[in-house]
């Protein structure tokens, strides 16, 4: 059997060094974190990797060229053109379904064209996977929102191949999904609807995608399966997770150890408040930054004791809302540093880019509260990597209610993002949890974390699949 995962982008990208050769550089974030621990623990030819490899404009021979050095890592690249990347992923993808899905309607746009090109990208991909899917020995597995037409496309050339697809984010309430022209709206559930098995990371989004099936196709589940005109799919809640000994592991290491000590001897052994996110809107970082600031006016005796190391790492920055929302954080950050720092303290220690895996480490590990303030985010793997990375079982994780993570990380204190003052509160209780109470609340959240890894999401999600390709077999022979 060999696991066949499409995803938008190849869990490397293609840039060039200084001579102008290409080089490998890992891709960022939450879907590439948890696959790629995933792929790294599978033995030689069990899987293949599909997307697109990070590299616009190349001539024939460069991409034959990087179509032979990813075979040697199982990657098969899809190959998008400037326009394609400009309508398809900037446009359709993050300026319409981003902003949709995470709640934010009023800057999604609803262009025409975006729309078509998304569509004959997501037909791109199903043409590229004519060549790599062997249908008797393949089990295909789609991811996220940047290919929710392809479950389907895949399936009008391949009838029995095992279909799986994953939405990494929210699946929005039936209101707000319908705010796609309906056109559209049916031809995403249709296309998704080409999958055995689609999961979702919580109830409520399985719900909503019920719901949305139920009002817009008609179709009626019974207990999360669909029969569309004889072709079963399940529809499923499967929480992803991280390699949660890889982070507690990490972070029981000498050379982590060795970095976090330092990190708190540069800050003169304040307390440090840490959050970590790739630039984005949804993130919440201005409402965490105007929480921080509620906190140090409210409790002025706390200044000078503390420091918010808030790292942010930069994503689609070809998008306006992204560059606007760059600016917005650079203003908030220096009008707070402005009004509070003295001599000898800065409130807030910015880095706008990303640490290398050790130093991110470090961070969880030297960090007294870690700051998680989404204002929607499908899951949230920061918070739980936070969680793993406390070998000595203290600290405290501030978690908003519109993570996915909340769901499952439930003794965390739990704020409302939107409210300044509840994440400025939670910041004074956290300082003030007595130690034993710290312990208990990150050892249960470890426990569950450990028992429910990446590891285990996987193999739940196959055995799933498994489980409702035979009952589709079943009705056919029937
Ligand atoms: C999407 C959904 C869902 C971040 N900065 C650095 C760094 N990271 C790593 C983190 C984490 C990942 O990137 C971010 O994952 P998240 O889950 O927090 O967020 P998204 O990227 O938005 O992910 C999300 C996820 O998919 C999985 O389904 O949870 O809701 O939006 O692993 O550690 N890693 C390193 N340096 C950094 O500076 N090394």
């Amino acid at each position: 059997m060999r696991i066949v995962i499409v995803s938008n982008r190849l869990p490397v990208s293609i840039t060039k060094d200084k001579k102008n050769n290409n080089k490998f550089q890992k891709s960022a974030g939450g879907l590439v974190t948890s696959i790629g621990a995933y792929t790294e623990k599978m033995t030689e030819l069990s899987y293949a990797w599909v997307g697109w490899p990070g590299i616009n404009t190349t001539t024939k021979s460069e991409q034959e060229e990087i179509t032979s050095s990813l075979e040697t890592i199982h990657c098969y690249p899809v190959f998008l053109t400037e326009k394609e990347m400009d309508k398809f992923y900037l446009g359709f993808c993050n300026r319409t379904i981003w902003p949709l899905f995470h709640y934010f309607p009023t800057i999604a746009s609803f262009e025409k064209e975006h729309y078509d090109i998304y569509k004959s990208v997501n037909l791109k991909f199903a043409k590229a996977l004519n060549n790599i899917i062997d249908p008797k020995e393949d089990i295909v597995w789609v991811h996220d929102y940047h290919l929710m037409l392809l479950p389907d496309l895949i399936r009008q050339n391949f009838s029995d191949v095992p279909i799986g697809f994953f939405l990494h984010i929210p699946f929005p309430a039936y209101e707000v999904f319908q705010l796609l022209p309906s056109k559209w709206r049916i031809e995403i559930l249709e296309g998704l609807l080409g999958a055995d098995l689609i999961g979702f990371h919580t109830h409520e989004y399985t719900d909503n995608f019920l719901r949305a099936t139920l009002r817009f196709l008609g179709l009626e589940n019974h207990f999360g399966v669909i029969n569309n005109k004889g072709r079963l799919t399940k529809v499923g809640t499967h929480p992803i997770s991280i390699d949660y000994l890889k982070f507690n592991k990490t972070a029981n290491s000498i050379s982590v150890a060795l970095k976090a000590g330092e990190i708190k001897n540069q800050f003169n052994n304040k307390k440090i408040l840490f959050s970590v996110d790739r630039l984005d809107y949804t993130k919440g970082i201005i409402n965490r930054l105007l929480g921080f600031e509620y906190f140090l006016d409210q409790y002025p005796d706390w200044r000078e004791r503390i420091t918010l190391i808030i790292v942010v790492v930069p994503s689609r920055t070809g998008v306006y809302h992204y560059q606007q929302m760059k600016k917005q954080i650079d203003e908030t950050i220096g009008r707070i540093n402005g009004k509070l720092s003295t001599v000898e303290w800065n409130p807030i220690v910015y880095k706008f880019g990303s640490l290398d895996f050790e130093d991110l480490a470090a961070f969880y590990s030297a960090s007294d509260i870690m700051l998680v303030t989404p204002l929607r985010d499908g899951m949230n793997l920061v918070a739980k990597e936070y969680v793993a990375s406390r070998v000595n079982k203290d600290g405290m994780l501030i978690l908003s209610e519109m993570a996915g993570s909340a769901k499952e990380l439930l003794e965390a204190l739990i704020i409302n993002p939107n409210s300044i003052e509840e994440i400025g509160e939670a910041i004074k209780t956290a300082l003030d949890m007595p130690k034993d109470k710290e312990a208990q609340i990150i050892e249960s959240m470890q426990n569950r974390i450990s028992n429910h890894n990446v590891f285990r999401w996987v193999s739940d999600y196959l055995n799933e699949l498994n489980k409702i390709t035979l009952s589709q077999k079943q009705l056919e022979s029937q």
